[in-house]
């Protein structure tokens, strides 16, 4: 039988375990990356391994979500990660340089090669032929050190690409077809392989842009085939010898199959606040616009750029709306501004904004009250955006431009004649704010910059036979890493200090929550279904751990969440019945009796509910090595017994 792009590039790597659907397997990582947002953690936590220099083919160390710098703790923990990238053997990408997932798709990625990255946007590098996926900081600390990178074997999706974009309709629409169709929990325990005639006529950043967004769909990952496009695209960036060739066998057996027509696709828009709740431009209408923000891992490629500074041409922003530009790193914007584009951009009174992630996490450029913010990022979720009441719906760079001179959601497609961009046959390459690792006989002198903000992470103990603690919290469905530990430019700055941020643990949801929690000195959290989807910050599950969280109960989790909390030592169980969620009110004295037993025994687990007297049956799909992980109480505590 044949095998599909995904399963090649997992049965290449494969270190452990057989690749059929739904049993763990253990990967082989080529290549990690790291972002500062959870670079902290994740060198904090590299360090506790005492492991002297990575064991990888290459990582990298990115800097691009805490640039905003409004005090010392930003710069602190840049010095911090700079240090020990030096000692360690990372390459360090300069604040400046660029969106990591931009930066290493244009430098450093390759097909063939596994990739995990200590953000959920790391499926970027899909859209070369990698398998690369998102992952906690701990997870890459471990693959950093040499470690296996474990994930339970997807199912493979199959979307068949047929026909060709029309003019104005972008990459974006693509994903947000997709996403329509499989929601947001649609794609957890699966990988998105893109096929057909289709994937011939997309670019490698218009592949990319699918791939990265294939996050919000819960998947594993998503993948493209590496073909002549990728090879034009590596060629451009001056590194033809990283070229392999990786396409699906003709016999190729998949899952599920999707198909899209290219050619049948509007330019559509994801409504406040979730990424799938998608229409066309068409059926929401000319609602006003405050703002729009261009920019984001999504869509700051220089083909995207060169397309909204077309648009913007000799045209002004429409007053009632405030237009900002981010690019996605600094071959993007020195191309810009050699080739004229960025002039086209400031002319027409675009509010230009360093290469980084910028209002896409929060850091600047909240809209105003109640406002509409059109954005060609990739999230939406209620108060990401630092504004509570405001609505973000998520477009093409087409749609965000054009909307922007019109002061009203706009169907790009009224500008009638095509715009005419080409890949350019070389890119700019200057690799000056990568700074290489100390030689190794060196790395001795290099000394760790640990700054005042840099705080211990929390310890754990070993899950006891025991468990009684209050439900501390219950929600609903679809519940993301944002709802749990929100970002944005006050928080961000505290994610190498828990204690501080435990503050704002669930604030979105309920802002009495962490102080509750910490009086109680333990709880459990009731979650529905896709708990703890979008961002990979391991934050959402260890300030939990530090306020107390024992375990959490669902109906559903999300995956790198799930391995998260496995990590921390916080039990992520399930409800056998998904109507027993319902039995539950927040307050309710729960009990997990036999808990300890259960895990090591892999037998069921059952929650009783000491103020109504019921019972209730869990289940959990942990595989032999979680279930040790948590009896050990974490991995670091695991990853210490095992040495
Ligand atoms: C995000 O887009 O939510 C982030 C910020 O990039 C996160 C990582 C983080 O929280 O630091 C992600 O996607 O993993
Ligand atoms: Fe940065 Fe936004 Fe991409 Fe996350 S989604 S890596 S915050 S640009």
């Amino acid at each position: 039988m044949g095998l599909t792009v995904a399963q090649k590039l997992i049965q290449s790597h494969l270190v452990s375990g057989e690749m059929t659907v739904g049993s763990e397997v253990g990967l082989r990582i080529d290549q990690t990356l790291t972002q500062d947002a959870t670079g902290t953690m994740a060198y904090l936590e590299f360090e506790a391994m005492g492991v002297e220099r990575v064991r990888t083919e290459l990582s990298v160390a990115y800097i691009d979500h805490n640039t905003l710098q409004t005090g010392f703790e930003n710069a602190d923990d840049h010095r911090f990660i700079q240090s020990v990238a030096k000692k360690r053997g990372v390459r360090f990408s300069r604040p400046g340089n660029g969106i990591c997932h931009q930066v290493h798709l244009e430098r450093f990625g390759k097909p063939g090669k596994t990739l995990i990255g200590s953000d959920s946007h790391t499926p970027t590098g899909g859209g070369i032929g990698m398998l690369a996926m998102g992952a906690g900081g701990l997870d890459v600390a471990v693959a950093m050190g040499g470690g296996t990178y474990y994930i339970t074997m997807p199912k493979i999706v199959n979307v068949h690409l047929v026909g060709k974009l029309n003019p104005y309709v972008a990459a974006k629409d693509v994903i947000l077809e997709v996403l329509r169709r499989m929601t947001v929990k649609g794609g957890v325990g699966k990988i998105i392989e893109y096929t057909g005639e289709g994937v011939k006529t997309l670019s490698v950043p218009e592949r990319a842009t699918i791939t990265n967004m294939g996050a919000e769909l819960g998947a594993t990952t998503s993948v493209f085939p590496s073909d002549e496009i990728t090879k034009a695209f590596l060629t451009a960036q001056n590194r033809p010898e990283d070229w392999v060739e990786l396409t699906a066998d003709a016999d190729a057996v998949y899952d599920e199959t999707i198909e899209i027509d290219l050619s049948a696709l509007a330019p559509m828009a994801a409504m406040p606040h979730m990424p799938d709740r998608v229409k066309t431009v068409t059926e929401i209408g000319p609602i006003h616009v405050d703002q729009v923000c261009i920019g984001s891992c999504t869509n700051s490629s220089l083909m995207d750029m060169l397309k909204v500074a077309a648009i913007l041409k000799g045209k002004t922003v429409c007053p009632t709306v405030s237009l900002s530009i981010a690019p996605g790193s600094k071959q993007v914007l020195n191309m810009l501004a050699k080739n004229g584009a960025l002039s086209c951009m400031i002319d027409a009174g675009a509010r230009i904004l360093e290469s980084a992630c910028g209002p896409c996490i929060g850091m600047g450029q909240s809209p105003n009250s109640a406002g509409v913010s059109l954005r060609t990022f990739n999230r939406n979720f209620e108060g990401r955006s630092g504004t509570a009441d405001a609505g973000v719906y998520l477009v093409s760079p087409e749609v965000a431009a054009y909307s922007a001179l019109k002061g009203v959601l706009s169907d790009p497609r009224e500008l009638g004649e095509a715009l005419h961009i080409e890949m350019p046959e070389s890119f700019e390459i200057n690799d000056n704010m990568i700074i290489p690792p100390a030689p190794p006989e060196e790395a001795e002198q290099v000394e760790v910059l640990y700054g005042p903000n840099i705080k211990p992470f929390p310890t754990t103990e070993e899950l006891p036979q025991e468990i009684t603690a209050k439900a501390v919290l219950k929600v609903g469905d679809d519940i993301t890493t944002d709802h749990i530990m929100p970002a944005g430019a006050k928080i961000l700055p505290y994610r190498s200090n828990i204690p501080y941020l435990s503050q704002f643990c669930f604030a979105v949801c309920d802002k009495s929550f962490a102080e509750r929690c910490k009086a109680e000195g333990k709880g459990i959290v009731i979650g529905g279904a896709n708990y703890g989807q979008g961002s990979s910050r391991e934050h959402a599950a260890l300030v939990p751990l530090y306020l107390g969280v024992k375990a959490v109960i669902t109906k559903s989790f999300a995956r790198i969440h799930a391995a998260n909390l496995i990590n921390a030592g916080i039990l992520p169980l399930n409800f056998k019945d998904e109507a027993d969620y319902e039995k539950i009110t927040q307050g309710d004295e729960l009990r997990l009796a036999g808990i300890r037993d259960a895990i090591q025994n892999g037998t069921p687990a059952v929650l009783e509910n000491l103020t109504t007297g019921e019972s209730y049956a869990l289940a959990y799909n942990l595989s032999k090595r979680q279930r040790e992980i948590l009896l050990a109480g974490g991995l670091l505590n695991y990853t210490r017994e095992a040495l």
